[in-house]
């Protein structure tokens, strides 16, 4: 096919994401750091991924765990130092891995030298890299909210001024449409790519043209002129995977972000698969019945409308999410088969494959007490729902189905104290199944997830069907399974996905002697008619020299 002339190095990679307060502590302060990772680069190498998406590790107060940064040239002394940095870069690099800085433009930290200064008066110079407004009659310019509670507005008394901030008060936002603003952010960029990093990770990208007048937050008319302008600073001067988050996209926009010709990102990591469990209209919190039906819709939209025109990330998990296993499959007797058939669905579609620490162990939510809970998003919504009179066991309810921590409770290594993730105290409890669910039980050891994933990231780089097979989805209104074929010239591909608990009969037939079953997380079942409890297959017919 003519699009292998032009294939990217990270087309056919998977990428792997590490919280770093929570995957490997080396010093015993409880929080994990980048010595701690470079110690765990042998197992990333042996499931073999190609790149790191490193949550940030730059200078930070920690707000909201790093994503509020205060020197993005510098680490945070509790993750490390820039040597640390460099020598992570540069062992991953051994491994054939790239480290992808996150980087977080959308607001700085409040403590940030910019934000020092701008606060300091309105002739400032820095002043207008913020986002300032007066009060109307004495009150906040309009009634916008905070991702994280409160007014999206905060009033500095010595200056007489409101500052916006789409996050906490502690992260306030930057002016996109300052042009200097802009220069310094590529420069920043820029060192980043000297020191040999494999791209960036785009936090909020969406929102980063803000207008508060017209109460626009994300895609806001000068987005994707911003985005091409720093594209052609900075980027398009390497060789970078380049991949920017952004909520409120659709296939339209995701189009502009991953433009094959390079002029904004690789690729956009967005959100749309991943909302169907909460009230229309209401927030993440307010929860309601998963659809089936409508995921396979959404699914298959964004592969048909993506194909050779853009690129979509393809991820079940992150450190904002909970636990796929938990959330929508099964974290109790079928845990291991549910994981796997996720990660199949998953992974069997055009698009790079994220995998978040610990998935790949099939681990899953935790729930807490209130007082074990650590992030500033879950515990200023529990102060607010409770003061406006919800049920606490609602409100607990929400946060155990849906809080951010159940994805940032520390790595399970081992079945040791603190599941091996730090000798001293850990900054958030480790969720109490760790000595059932843990790397070490499962490394080397054939029917593992670990194992099963680390087969999965291995395909993709065989077959070059993984990579650019269209796909096509068969059964549309079939109620339990998810089922596609990915054709490539002469090569198809056949995923098979039962989503639910029931043994069931296959709805898909074909002539099973002239494919080769590639992957099953069912290897008793020898009846391919037949479906078990979350299974999933792959098969393969192969063309003349399609295959190796
Ligand atoms: O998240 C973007 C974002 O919009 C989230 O706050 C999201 O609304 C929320 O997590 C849903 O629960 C990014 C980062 O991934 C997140 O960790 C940061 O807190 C946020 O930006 C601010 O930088
Ligand atoms: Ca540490």
């Amino acid at each position: 096919m003519q699009k292998h002339l032009d294939k990217k190095w990270w087309q056919d990679r998977v990428v792997y994401q590490i919280y770093p307060r929570s995957f490997q502590d080396s010093n015993g302060d409880g929080i994990g750091d980048i010595q701690g990772i470079i110690r765990r680069l042998d197992y990333l190498e042996e499931l073999g991924i190609g790149a790191i998406w490193l949550s940030p590790v730059c200078r930070s107060p920690q707000d909201d765990c790093g994503y509020d940064i205060s020197d993005y040239q510098d680490i945070d002394p509790m993750f490390g130092s820039l040597d640390d940095m460099e020598c992570l870069i540069r062992e991953a690099k051994k491994r054939d891995i790239r480290i992808l800085v996150d980087l977080v433009l959308n607001h700085s930290s409040d403590e940030h030298p910019w934000f020092v200064e701008a606060k300091k008066s309105k002739e400032n110079p820095y002043h207008d890299y913020y986002v300032w407004r007066d009060g109307v009659a004495g009150e906040a310019p309009n009634d916008m909210k905070a991702c994280f509670g409160g007014s999206a507005w905060e009033w500095v008394p010595e200056l007489g001024q409101y500052y916006f901030h789409q996050f906490s008060v502690k992260q306030p936002d930057l002016n996109w449409d300052n042009p200097k603003v802009r220069q310094e952010i590529y420069e920043m960029i820029y060192w980043w790519m000297e020191k040999g990093v494999g791209g960036f990770r785009m936090d909020v990208i969406d929102q980063i043209a803000k207008v508060p007048e017209l109460k626009i937050t994300n895609n806001g008319p000068r987005l994707h002129e911003f985005l091409q302008e720093m594209s052609r600073e900075t980027f398009q001067k390497g060789d970078l995977l380049t991949v920017g988050e952004a909520w409120g996209a659709n296939t339209d926009l995701a189009k502009l972000y991953s433009n094959p010709d390079g002029s904004e990102f690789s690729m956009v990591f967005q959100f749309e698969h991943i909302g169907l469990d909460q009230q229309e209209g209401k927030e993440k919190w307010d929860l309601a019945p998963f659809s089936f039906l409508k995921l396979k819709e959404i699914m298959n939209k964004w592969q048909k409308e993506l194909y050779d025109c853009g690129w979509n990330s393809l991820f079940w998990n992150n450190h904002d999410l909970p636990r796929i296993v938990s959330r929508w499959g099964n974290e109790k007797e079928y845990r291991e088969k549910c994981a796997k058939m996720m990660a199949t669905l998953l992974h069997g579609m055009q698009g790079t494959p994220y995998i978040y620490q610990g998935e790949e162990l099939g681990m899953t939510n935790a729930e807490y007490e209130i007082s074990e809970y650590r992030d500033i998003e879950t515990l200023n919504m529990y102060k607010e729902r409770i003061a406006a009179g919800y049920p606490v066991e609602e409100v607990l309810h929400s946060i155990h189905v849906k809080g951010r921590d159940n994805a940032r409770t520390p790595m399970q290594w081992d079945d040791s104290e603190h599941a091996g993730f730090t000798t001293g105290t850990p900054w958030i409890k480790v969720n109490p199944n760790y000595p059932e669910i843990n790397a070490a039980a499962q490394v080397g050891k054939e029917e593992s997830v670990f194992t099963y994933y680390k087969t999965l990231v291995r395909l993709r780089r065989q077959y070059e069907v993984f990579v650019d097979g269209k796909f096509e989805m068969l059964f549309p209104e079939h109620p339990e399974v998810m089922a596609y074929t990915r054709i490539n010239g002469n090569t198809e591909m056949v995923v098979i996905c039962n989503f639910f608990g029931n043994k069931i009969s296959n709805p898909v037939k074909k002539d099973w002697g002239e494919y080769h079953l590639l992957l099953t997380n069912d290897r008793e079942n020898g009846d391919a008619d037949v479906l078990t409890p979350y299974e999933a297959r792959i098969y393969i017919r192969c063309g003349i020299d399609t295959c190796h």
